[in-house]
């Protein structure tokens, strides 16, 4: 959009003075950041309305991407920048004499989801918006985001992360679009008058849910897409029923907090709630406009694609069944059909204990009528299924088992479309987890590897970057992530190398600060940054990290001499409040950090950095510093990956396990230019399968094994009460479940070629460049196309500007 610096400050004086009725020069940092954010709202209102009524005129095919989890990450700078209005925002804020910086640091970062889910989630809506594709988001406003996390004395601890406390300038609630929500009470069918079945209800809990709409901004395509997110709230004619504030507690508590485990299937009743809430909600919003525009039910999967990010949202199936037999009179077979075809569904993992199974009694109580549904849903699957695959299959895929509903079992039955997010991961879905399926409906699956958004990712966070391949190769790269490949020609250009180094240091000279001012850790800014960021888990093996620096830590000792290419090892995860074994390793990378950083045999050889609180901001702060991206799951376990991709885009090297995309990152960036050690997929199968893994042999056989599990537990890392010995346990004791032992020597060994490499400076910066010119197929943008051409069958829309009739209201 067009704006000239002298009227932004002109509208910028203004919306200071219109908020807060005084001049922007006695305005604190946050009330300064709350009038640019509105005013920068202000200016995204029009392509707002103008695409949704594009969307409307056009009858435009839209895509509902429903999720548990976003992490949207700060918006002020990404939609200033989408907008094409930072530079002059920027020059603005100079001449008034503020700090753009600073007052975006201001914002406070939603952290509405977990992990890798919900950025995905958020990769995902900001590609569709660029894209010029019809894309809404559906999900829940949490009152408290995920917890915010603090050492105290090496130990994670949670404290609460109230991001509404503060004004939230993003949002706009929309009091005329709310719904009714029903839980529990009776439900009965009773034929009508017409001769229909109808649902009667008694005795329901009615929650209300009101919808906050957060304008998702296309990148300089004037299109702006709605992240609809719920909140639940009393309903105005039920208030006089509640007498006190506990007694208003069970509906507020609904969208009240985050469950902060992403690893974890936890039966609780509230999560249940919270799945069916933000469905319902959203289902039901999205037939109201059907009804609205009068457009015959059984077109719905030519106007509207559902999509089920993991099964969290799986009850949109049973849902949207109970909407269209219930409410639009529509006969079983034809609400089948519609369903059908207009729900899609990705599984993000394929660890066990994180595969959703609600218990029968309990999904009966709270949702007596989806429960009928789902009966039914599964009822006719098994009379089908039966016949045709006999026994074992049936039973083995059937929804309802044991007690429990699998909802893993109804997203893939009720969805045209299923997809893992890397290519390994499909396989073994189609292999192993859901095998029995892919022999029933070989038709549906099909892979989807996920991406990541340069524009967040490189763009803004990485300024000298984005401005060396501007000159390099042009700015078409910018619109089309395939032209980065161009940069590879680049790849023996003395001068070019020389500049890509160069701007790798300062980005590593600004997250020395950066660590110095939080940390109060000196580091070497030459040092290999190498990163591990990402949620704590086993199965991801920080402690096989943790293992190897203790190990160096101890050669070190041994042998002042020793030849390491100075290291700091950077962390950045939360573990789940409630996973004991991950809150251990962090204690333990802790004290291990204060034993490395303060003893003067180590010096720059090593230094141990974990910063606290991980989440998007930090990302955008570490990622533009790494050189060493760390990867390390075992292989199997990790369904795709996407901080590997963004340190990828930035030039980092990768060194990983051939696990999730990490295989399609050496594909494409070849065998020479990433560190690939340990087991493979197929080689953890077969070890498993062998059952001969003995993890007590290595530990007495190997010595720098021996030595480093003594280690945990001898007293040479201070301050541990039994940490070191749980994780000692765990390896030893219980035979290592995630192969940390077997895949150590390997590990080591690639490290040590990790050193080796980069004392060849000029080797080591065209292995980066290579990275970086390999990253394109990487970028949501073609995932996002991936989907929409296979999954979605959705197009891009071009939005029509003035004198659009708008045909709502
Ligand atoms: C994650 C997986 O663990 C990652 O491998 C994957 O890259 C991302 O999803 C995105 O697909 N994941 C998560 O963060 N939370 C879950 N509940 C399941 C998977």
């Amino acid at each position: 959009m067009e704006l000239t610096t002298k009227d932004f400050i002109k509208d910028y004086k203004n919306q200071f003075q219109s908020m807060y009725a005084y001049s922007y020069e006695e305005g604190s940092t946050e009330q300064l950041y709350n009038a640019l954010g509105l005013l920068v709202k202000n200016y995204i209102s029009t392509p707002w309305k103008e695409t949704r009524e594009t969307y409307i005129k056009n009858s435009v095919k839209q895509v509902f991407y429903f999720s548990m989890e976003f992490l949207p990450g700060r918006q002020l700078k990404s939609n200033a920048y989408n907008l094409g209005l930072l530079d002059t925002v920027k020059e603005g804020l100079t001449e008034l004499g503020l700090s753009f910086d600073e007052l975006s640091e201001a914002e406070v970062d939603p952290a509405l989801g977990n992990g890798g889910l919900g950025r995905l989630a958020s990769c995902f809506m900001d590609s569709l918006a660029s894209l010029s594709m019809a894309g809404n988001g559906n999900g829940i406003r949490y009152q408290y985001g995920l917890f915010r996390q603090k050492f105290v004395d090496g130990y994670q601890v949670e404290l609460p992360e109230n991001w509404l406390r503060y004004r939230n300038v993003w949002e706009t609630s929309n009091d005329k679009s709310t719904c009714m929500v029903r839980f529990g009470g009776n439900v009965w069918l009773e034929r009508n008058k017409q001769g229909y079945l109808e649902a009667k209800y008694e005795n329901t809990l009615n929650v209300l849910a009101v919808p906050y709409d957060t304008p998702m901004v296309g990148y300089r395509n004037d299109k702006v897409n709605n992240l609809r997110l719920w909140s639940a709230e009393i309903p105005v004619e039920e208030e006089n029923n509640y007498h006190t504030i506990e007694e208003t507690e069970p509906i507020k508590e609904i969208t009240q907090v985050l469950y902060p485990d992403d690893s974890n299937y936890e039966g609780r009743l509230l999560r249940l709630k919270q799945e069916y809430f933000m469905v319902s909600a959203g289902v039901q919003s999205i037939i109201r406009h059907f009804r609205k525009y009068n457009v015959p039910r059984k077109n719905i999967p030519d106007k509207v694609a559902i999509h089920i990010n993991d099964t969290h949202p799986a009850l949109v199936v049973p849902e949207l069944m109970r909407i269209l037999i219930d409410e639009e009179r529509l006969s079983w077979e034809q609400a089948w059909e519609i369903t059908f075809k207009t729900c899609s569904y990705t599984n993000h993992t394929i660890l066990r204990e994180a595969l959703e199974k609600w218990p029968i009694d309990m999904m009966k109580e709270l949702l007596p009528r989806i429960y009928m549904i789902i009966e039914e849903i599964n009822r006719r699957f098994v009379e089908n299924t039966l016949p045709l695959y006999g026994e074992r299959i049936t039973w083995q895929t059937a929804i309802l088992q044991n007690g429990v509903v699998n909802m893993a079992h109804m997203a893939v039955i009720g969805s045209h479309s299923v997809n893992g997010v890397a290519q390994l991961h499909t396989d073994i879905l189609m292999n192993d987890v859901l095998k029995d399926f892919f022999e029933l409906y070989p038709e549906r699956f099909n892979n989807k590897t996920n991406g990541i958004t340069q524009r967040r990712w490189v763009h803004l966070a990485n300024p000298g970057l984005t401005q060396l391949l501007d000159d390099k190769i042009g700015e078409d790269w910018k619109k089309n992530p395939s032209e980065l490949k161009v940069f590879k020609g680049q790849e023996k250009d003395k001068q070019t190398l020389k500049q890509l180094a160069a701007i790798k240091l300062e980005n590593k000279k600004r997250l020395a600060d950066h660590i110095e001012k939080v940390k109060g850790i000196k580091v070497n800014p030459n040092a290999i940054f190498d990163v591990q960021i990402k949620r704590l888990h086993a199965y991801k093996r920080q402690h096989l990290n943790l293992l190897h620096i203790l190990h160096r830590y101890l050669e070190i000792k041994q042998n002042p001499s020793v030849d390491y290419a100075p290291r700091v090892f950077i962390f950045g995860a939360k573990a789940a409040p409630s996973y004991l074994y991950a809150k251990q390793i962090i204690k333990v990378i802790n004290s291990l950090a204060e034993l490395v950083n303060n003893d003067p045999d180590v010096g720059d050889k090593l230094k141990v950095v974990f910063f606290e609180n991980y989440g998007v901001s930090l990302a955008e702060k570490i990622i533009p510093a790494a050189d060493v991206s760390e990867q390390i799951s075992l292989a199997s376990m990790e369904a795709s990956g996407t901080s590997n991709m963004k340190l990828m885009a930035n030039g980092a090297l990768t060194l990983a396990t051939l696990d999730g995309a990490n295989i399609e990152i050496r594909d494409f960036v070849g065998g020479d230019n990433i560190f690939v050690f340990g087991l493979t997929s197929p080689e953890v199968y077969e070890l498993k399968a062998a059952q001969t893994y003995n993890a007590r042999d290595l530990y007495e056989n190997n010595s720098n094994i021996h030595r480093a599990l003594n280690a945990l537990k001898d007293g040479t890392i201070p301050n541990l009460q039994d940490e070191g010995h749980a994780i000692f346990e765990s390896l030893v004791h219980f035979n290592d479940e995630y192969f940390v032992l077997k895949d150590f020597d390997s590990y080591v060994q690639a490290q040590e070629d990790i050193d080796s490499l980069y004392k060849d400076q000029n080797e080591w910066t065209r292995k980066s460049l290579l990275n970086i010119a390999s990253s394109a197929p990487f970028s949501a943008d073609y995932t996002i196309k991936k989907y929409a051409d296979d999954i979605w069958k959705v197009k891009s829309c071009a939005v029509e500007h003035e004198g659009v009739q708008p045909l709502d209201e």
